[in-house]
Parts: C-alpha cells; sequence; structure tokens
C-alpha cells in the first residue's frame, strides 16, 4: 500500500512534460522533478550535491567544447581488428555530461553539444562487431553504452535546439542499430556474465521509453523477471544468503564485474520506477540485496587498518562439473574496494523514498561521495541520486523463515535509523509472541536453535530513536523434519486425481493418458505420460526430502523420476539414467543422478550415483538434504550410495526471484525432452531432511 502511495506521489511531483503512449517524459533515469532538484540544490550551493556538481563542471567530457568524433562502425573483443568502441564511450559520457549541464544551469551551449553528439552519430554509426574477430564483447558495448545514450535522447528529447527530424534519427539509430545487437543475443548466449545480459535489460527499457515503444519496455521488464540468461534478477543474484545478503552472479569473478552488475541493477529500477513499474521492491527486495553485500564485501572494516569486512560466500559453479577450472568458491579479492559510483540511486530508493535501512549501501556511498564518473560511463549519483533524508522508517518487512540444518534461520529486510532488531515467536499465527531475542544489530538474521518439532511463528520489530516500530509480516516455519509436505500413494482406481493424504490438499494430477494400476501405483508409458504436481510444493523448504518407490519398464536416457523447479536454470531433479552431465559425455557410461541448479551456465551441483537405476525390480529411492552442512544423500533401498557436503542449493533457491510458473513433474522433465517408462508409487515430501535410519525404516516397512 505504502510504496503505490509514494508512486502517485511521485508521479504527481514529476508531471510529464510530453506524453505519448503512455509514457512519462522524460522519464528514465531522471524524471523532471530530478531535474528540479538539482538545479535548485546546486543553485543553494547545498552539499552533497553541489560537490559532485564540482567535479562536473571540471570533467573534461562536460565542456560545451567537446568534440566528437563519430564512427561508422564500432568494434569491440580483443581478437578484432580497428577496435574503436572508446570513441563511443567517451562521445556518450560526453553527451550525458553536457546534458545533465544544461538541464542544471539552461545553457543552451551544454544543450547544443549534446545535441551535436547525438546528431554526429545519428548520421554516421551502422553497426557494432567483431573486425575479423569472433569476440562478442560488441553485445556489451550496444547494451550498457547504449542505454545510456538512450538516456541522453530523452533527456534532451524536449529541447528546441534538437529538430522533430534530428530526433528521429536517433531513435531510429537506438531501434535499427543498438535495440537488434541485443534482441538479437540476448537468451542466446546463456553462459555469459550477468553483466552483459543486464546492460540489455537496461536498454530494452530506456529504448522502449524512447521510442514509446511498450512491447520493447516490457521485453525488457519481461527478461528481467522470467529470462533464462544471468540477466534476468533471479540468476544475477544466485544466492539469497542468511540476513537478505544476495550473492552475485559475478561475486567470485571479481568486484569490477560485480559492481557494473550494480551499476546496471539500479539503473533497470530506476527507469522502471519512474514508468511505474516497481522492481526495487520484486521478489522482496533483491536489488538490495545484492547491493549489501556487495557494499559490504568491498568495505573496510572502521577501526582496522585495511581488513575487509567478510561476507557469507556459497560456492559458484561457473561450467564444468567435476572439473574446477572455473568454478568460484570466495568471494573475490580482485578489484576489492574499488571505486564505482553505482550506490546512491539504490540507497536513496530503499532509504529515503520507502524507509527501509541500506546501512552498507550507504557506507559504501559515503565512502566514495562525492561522486564523479570514476569507471563508468554514468557516474554523478551524488549530483542526480542524492535525496533528502526521511523522517522515519518503515517497519520491518519481508520476514522469511527456513529449516536450515534443524534450526530455523529468520532474515528480513531492516528499517531505516533502527538501532537494533528484536525477534518473537509464538506457536500460533494469532499469537501471544514472546521476545526470544533482542539488540541484533547485523547482519539482519537470526538462528532460533532451541526447536522442537512443531510449527513456529515468528516477527521481528525495530528499535529506533522515535520507538519501537510495529511488527514485520508474520514468518512461519514446520520446524518437524518428519512433517510431510505431501504424500500421493497412487493408489486409486480410475480418474486423473492423484491425492495427497498429508492433509495438504496437494494431489495430483495423471496428464495424456498416465493411469492408476492396482499395486503398481501410476503408470507411465515412456512417451509422453506424466504427473503434474502443485504449484509451491517446494519454495519454503531449505532442509528436505523426497522419497518414493519406483519400477522401471526400461531405461529412458534422460527420463526424470521426478524434476520440481521453475524452468530449465532452476530446477532439481533425480534421473534413472544420464550420459551426459553440463553437456559432458561420461564416456559411454551412464548414472543415476540427482541434480539442482539456479545458474544459467551449466553449473549444476550433481549427485551422481554409482550406477544407473535396475530395471524391472522396484527400488526405493531417497533424496535428503541437510541445509547447514550442505549435505546431499542418495538412498537407494535404504541404504545411502551416494553423499556429498557443502552444496549450496535449498530448494527455496529456486523459487525466489523468478516469475516464471512452477513446473513440478514426476515422469516429466523440465526440456520435456524425455519421459519415464515405468510406475511410481507412495511418493513422499517431507519438511525436513530425514537420518538414516528414518530413511531404512521407511524402505523396510515396504510403504
Ligand atoms: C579539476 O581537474 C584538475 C585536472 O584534472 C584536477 O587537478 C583538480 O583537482 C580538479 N578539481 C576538482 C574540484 O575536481
Ligand atoms: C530553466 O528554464 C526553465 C524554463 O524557463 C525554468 O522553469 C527553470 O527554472 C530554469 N532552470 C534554471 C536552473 O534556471
Ligand atoms: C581481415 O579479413 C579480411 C577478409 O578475410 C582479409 O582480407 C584481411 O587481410 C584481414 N585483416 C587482418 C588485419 O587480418
Ligand atoms: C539534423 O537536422 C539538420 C537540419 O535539418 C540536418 O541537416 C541534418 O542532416 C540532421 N541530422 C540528422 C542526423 O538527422
Ligand atoms: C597499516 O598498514 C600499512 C601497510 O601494512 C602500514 O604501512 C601502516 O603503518 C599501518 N598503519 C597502522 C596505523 O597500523
Ligand atoms: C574518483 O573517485 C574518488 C573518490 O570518490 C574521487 O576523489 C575522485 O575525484 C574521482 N575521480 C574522478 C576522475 O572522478
Ligand atoms: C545455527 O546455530 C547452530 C548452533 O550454534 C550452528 O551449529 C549452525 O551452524 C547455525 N546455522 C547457521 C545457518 O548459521
Ligand atoms: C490409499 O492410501 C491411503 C494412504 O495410505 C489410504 O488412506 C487409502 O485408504 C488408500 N486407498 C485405497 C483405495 O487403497
Ligand atoms: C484432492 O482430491 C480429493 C479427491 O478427489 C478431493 O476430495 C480434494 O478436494 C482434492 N483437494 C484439492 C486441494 O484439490
Ligand atoms: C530393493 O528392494 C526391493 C524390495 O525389497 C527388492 O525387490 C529389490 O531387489 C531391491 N533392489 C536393490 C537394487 O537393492
Ligand atoms: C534419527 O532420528 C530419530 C528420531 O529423532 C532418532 O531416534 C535416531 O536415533 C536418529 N538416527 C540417527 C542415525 O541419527
Ligand atoms: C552471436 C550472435 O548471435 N550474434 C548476433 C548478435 O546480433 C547481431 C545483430 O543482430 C547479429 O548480426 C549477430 O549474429
Amino acid at each position: 500500500m505504502k510504496s503505490i502511495t509514494i508512486f502517485f506521489l511521485l508521479a504527481f511531483l514529476s508531471l510529464p512534460t510530453t506524453s505519448y503512449g503512455g509514457f512519462v517524459h522524460p522519464g528514465l533515469l531522471h524524471t523532471v522533478s530530478d531535474f528540479e532538484r538539482m538545479a535548485a540544490k546546486v543553485a543553494a550551493g547545498a552539499h552533497p550535491w553541489i560537490d559532485s556538481y564540482k567535479i562536473l563542471i571540471n570533467s573534461s567530457y562536460a565542456q560545451s567544447n567537446y568534440t566528437p568524433n563519430p564512427q561508422s562502425f564500432i568494434n569491440r573483443g580483443v581478437t578484432c581488428i580497428h577496435i574503436n568502441y572508446g570513441f563511443l564511450d567517451d562521445d556518450v559520457a560526453a553527451a550525458y555530461q553536457n546534458a545533465l549541464r544544461w538541464k542544471i544551469t539552461n545553457d543552451t551551449a551544454y544543450a547544443d553539444t549534446a545535441v551535436k553528439i547525438m546528431n554526429g552519430w545519428s548520421s554516421t554509426l551502422t553497426g557494432f562487431g567483431c573486425t575479423n574477430g569472433t569476440t562478442l564483447d560488441y553485445i556489451i558495448e550496444a547494451g550498457t553504452i547504449g542505454y545510456v545514450f538512450a538516456n541522453v535522447g530523452e533527456i534532451m528529447r524536449n529541447y528546441s535546439g534538437l529538430t522533430a527530424a534530428n530526433f528521429t534519427s536517433f531513435k531510429n539509430m537506438m531501434l535499427n542499430v543498438f535495440y537488434p545487437v541485443c534482441n538479437a543475443n540476448t537468451t542466446q548466449h546463456l553462459n555469459f556474465n550477468s553483466n552483459w545480459d543486464l546492460g540489455c535489460v537496461a536498454q530494452f527499457i530506456a529504448i522502449g521509453v524512447l521510442t514509446d515503444n511498450k512491447d520493447i519496455f516490457n521485453q525488457g521488464i519481461n527478461y528481467f523477471k522470467t529470462g533464462a540468461g544471468n540477466g534476468a534478477i533471479a540468476q544475477a543474484v544466485t544466492y539469497i544468503l542468511p540476513g537478505n545478503l544476495g550473492q552475485g552472479q559475478e561475486a567470485g569473478r571479481d568486484q569490477d564485474h560485480n559492481m557494473d552488475d550494480i551499476e546496471h541493477l539500479g539503473a533497470i529500477a530506476a527507469m522502471a520506477w519512474n514508468q511505474g513499474v516497481d522492481l526495487y521492491g520484486y521478489a522482496n527486495n533483491r536489488i538490495l540485496a545484492i547491493s549489501e553485500y556487495t557494499a559490504k564485501g568491498n568495505l573496510v572494516q572502521s577501526g582496522t587498518n585495511g581488513t575487509y569486512y567478510t561476507v557469507p560466500f556459497s560456492t559458484y559453479l561457473y561450467e564444468e562439473y567435476d572439473q574446477a577450472v572455473k568454478n568460484w568458491y570466495v568471494f573475490s579479492t580482485e578489484y576489492i574496494g574499488y571505486i564505482k559510483p553505482c550506490w546512491a540511486s539504490i540507497f536513496n530508493h530503499y532509504q529515503n523514498v520507502k524507509g527501509i535501512a541500506a546501512p552498507y549501501t550507504k557506507k559504501m556511498m559515503d565512502f566514495i561521495a562525492p561522486d564523479g564518473a570514476n569507471n563508468t560511463i554514468l557516474g554523478f549519483q551524488t549530483l542526480t541520486f542524492t535525496l533528502n533524508n526521511i523522517s522515519s522508517g518503515a517497519s520491518p518487512s519481508n520476514l522469511v523463515a527456513y529449516l536450515y540444518g534443524g534450526n530455523v534461520i529468520l532474515s528480513w529486510s531492516g528499517t531505516a535509523y533502527a538501532t537494533s532488531y528484536n525477534v518473537s515467536r509464538s506457536i500460533s499465527s494469532s499469537g501471544p509472541f514472546s521476545t526470544i531475542a533482542t539488540g541484533i544489530v547485523d547482519p539482519l538474521t537470526f538462528n532460533d536453535t532451541s526447536v522442537g518439532a512443531k510449527s513456529y511463528y515468528y516477527q521481528v520489530t525495530a528499535k529506533t530513536p522515535s520507538g519501537v516500530t510495529n511488527a514485520s509480516n508474520t514468518a512461519e516455519v514446520i520446524a518437524d523434519p518428519t512433517q510431510l509436505v505431501l504424500y500421493i500413494p497412487f493408489n486409486q482406481t480410475s480418474g486423473t486425481t492423484a491425492i495427497d493424504y498429508s492433509g495438504n490438499g496437494n494431489n495430483g494430477t495423471l496428464v495424456h493418458g498416465a493411469k492408476f494400476v492396482s499395486g503398481k501405483g501410476v503408470s507411465l508409458n515412456g512417451s509422453s505420460q506424466y504427473v503434474n504436481l502443485p504449484a509451491g510444493i517446494i519454495d519454503n523448504l531449505c532442509d528436505f526430502t523426497i522419497a518414493t518407490w519406483v519400477y522401471l519398464n526400461a531405461l529412458t536416457p534422460d527420463a526424470h523420476v521426478f524434476d520440481f523447479g521453475y524452468g530449465t536454470v532452476r530446477y532439481l531433479f533425480f534421473a534413472p539414467s544420464v550420459e551426459y552431465i553440463n553437456g559432458n559425455y561420461l564416456n559411454g557410461s551412464a548414472y543415476a543422478t540427482f541434480q539442482t541448479t539456479v545458474s544459467s551456465d551449466g553449473g549444476t551441483w550433481v549427485l551422481k550415483g554409482p550406477s544407473t537405476l535396475p530395471v524391472k525390480e522396484w527400488v526405493h529411492i531417497a533424496i535428503t538434504y541437510i541445509g547447514d552442512t550442505g549435505t546431499f544423500n542418495y538412498y537407494l533401498n535404504g541404504t545411502s550410495v551416494k553423499s556429498h557436503s557443502n552444496f549450496s542449493n535449498c530448494p527455496f533457491q529456486l523459487a525466489l526471484g523468478t516469475s516464471n510458473p512452477a513446473q513440478n513433474y514426476i515422469g516429466a522433465s523440465q526440456y520435456g525432452d524425455a519421459y519415464l517408462n515405468g510406475y511410481v508409487k507412495n511418493l513422499r515430501v517431507y519438511y525436513g531432511g530425514l537420518n538414516s535410519t528414518q530413511i531404512y525404516d521407511l524402505y523396510a516397512s515396504g510403504d
């Protein structure tokens, strides 16, 4: 409710000067009210705006005598000849800085220079590529530089010195030269690092607004929410770790690229917000999560001589199964402490628009303030994004709770001006709640180790100088590992409904003629039949157990007994026989495997069994996961046949951050390429990780 109110207020303050197709103009990174604030603060000599402005006016790019150098074809990439993208980088930086100076001073000399740069390129540029080379880096150029150049066009669109014909030429260049590179290449190269895709997502949003093209705007928004590449937010922020800390896809690579992702995400969210789409709040403030994590990991702890804060890190499997070539195991120290002005836009939105705390983003922002254009084409965020301080914060929000190695781990979004947080707990959703922890400062997490085998409800409040806030939302967790999420025996005699006897109503549906066979469960023909299970069955799980009986008529390569997930980059499955893992041929041998992933690099956690599943006999299989140690076990007939620790992919991670619909199957796969040939019965999913005795007993019961 609050954010809606704020949006209308914002929309009112930034009345459009011109509006076509429903878009607000200018309405990309900066609105009319933003420019009014910048001009007023600079005119008043107010800090910190004036300090960033002084860096701007001293910049060689922000001068009205700047001479552009347009090129007809841009080459970028180490293997190309005639590498010349620097001309575009320089000219776009100059166009942006001159456009800013015009809006802040009304001095048309700067506007004319921005227009001269726009016209120079729109009359000259015909394409991007890599002459005589194969490198694809030109996609980065078209995306990341493209969205900044589109922003220049959006700022200049109402300048009287920009003729309608010249503006049309500029929009045509964006549509016909920049846009196709991203349009053709995004989604095709799924193993690119996040910054490639993110630049293109930003480019779609920027070009959509600039050219009043709703389809292109929505292409960017939809890719952000549902895309298969690493520029979709679910993959760009790979893991949400305790404390609502978001480990970025490039966190283990180097901090320069990791911060590029922050910069692009900040731009994407700001541009969407100015058109009424809230991506900041999307998926429990996922952009805040990566900003806090990345800022913290790049800051030196106060009172130390150069010791950086430590942040948690989950191993990121970059590409190869069982080959540590590119895997990332730690938060990279390469370029640690890098200066990149990408923090003020994110901080000011969360803290000063929504009242949500962003303490490490603030520390990093303050550390580099006042900012210039260090190491980026944009920059000057102290000038462009600083808002007046909000008077008071919101209540803590987005509280989540998961069973994690048998303990309950809580995480939440904090509140501006909090001095500490309190956690309270109840065994009833309606209370009473009693305080179980106080004085929590950092990180925003609590590990409740004193839990029994029951359901718990949690709330969080914040202490602030003006008193204790209202409680957050209530988060529920079922802390009994033996509680069933679903229990489907497949013991009906007719129909297509497979009844869930857990009491949770998670009935399955038999698809394409799959049928019940007395004593044998559901029969699947190996060519099209499967069982559909409801959405949501894995969304609240860290620890878990999935157990079932299977009888195979034949081994079908890549058929899956179960496959729960959200499309081809976010899933967990068990396959009786695979011959390839992450595209690597297993030398003619095949194995039963459990696999799970949340990234689009083919970086999949794989638990490889000793052999394929036997055919023409009943076997009981169980996969268990204990989140704290990250231990997966694969049990066959009640005995663990493969175990692996330090795997970091709780099932809840699959659901977080994506708007793709759940696809939870028995007998089918996310890829839709192979179907199970056999019978399945007595499928059980539990809220926790059963131990070896419990799994053996389940097998021995024959049930
Ligand atoms: C202005 O630029 C000059 C030369 O680059 C530099 O020495 C000076 O410190 C700058 N001043 C400010 C206020 O940034
Ligand atoms: C620039 O000109 C516009 C239109 O005349 C005016 O509304 C605005 O206040 C001026 N801004 C500055 C900084 O002088
Ligand atoms: C680039 O490729 C063209 C066409 O294949 C060839 O004629 C030219 O020699 C190449 N240039 C360089 C520098 O390799
Ligand atoms: C900009 O407008 C001028 C004057 O009409 C024209 O000569 C020039 O070709 C135009 N440039 C572009 C890139 O459209
Ligand atoms: C901090 O570390 C640097 C480099 O090791 C050293 O030269 C300096 O004396 C140290 N300063 C303090 C206050 O310890
Ligand atoms: C780069 O950032 C530092 C720290 O914020 C600042 O002192 C310096 O002036 C900046 N340099 C440029 C060229 O903007
Ligand atoms: C929770 O606390 C217990 C007891 O100290 C510890 O063993 C466990 O690792 C903690 N869990 C997490 C996720 O930090
Ligand atoms: C199917 O299994 C459930 C759970 O064990 C049981 O309650 C039910 O009676 C069984 N139905 C049939 C038709 O056997
Ligand atoms: C599950 O199926 C049973 C039997 O058809 C039905 O009574 C029950 O309402 C279903 N539950 C849900 C949640 O659909
Ligand atoms: C698994 O257990 C079933 C039932 O006890 C038995 O028929 C089957 O042969 C066993 N298979 C293996 C591989 O242990
Ligand atoms: C498994 O858990 C049960 C119930 O808590 C317990 O009785 C049993 O000793 C445990 N077995 C192992 C191997 O830890
Ligand atoms: C590798 C690849 O798909 N490149 C394409 C990127 O986009 C350009 C412009 O549309 C295409 O020409 C490339 O083939």
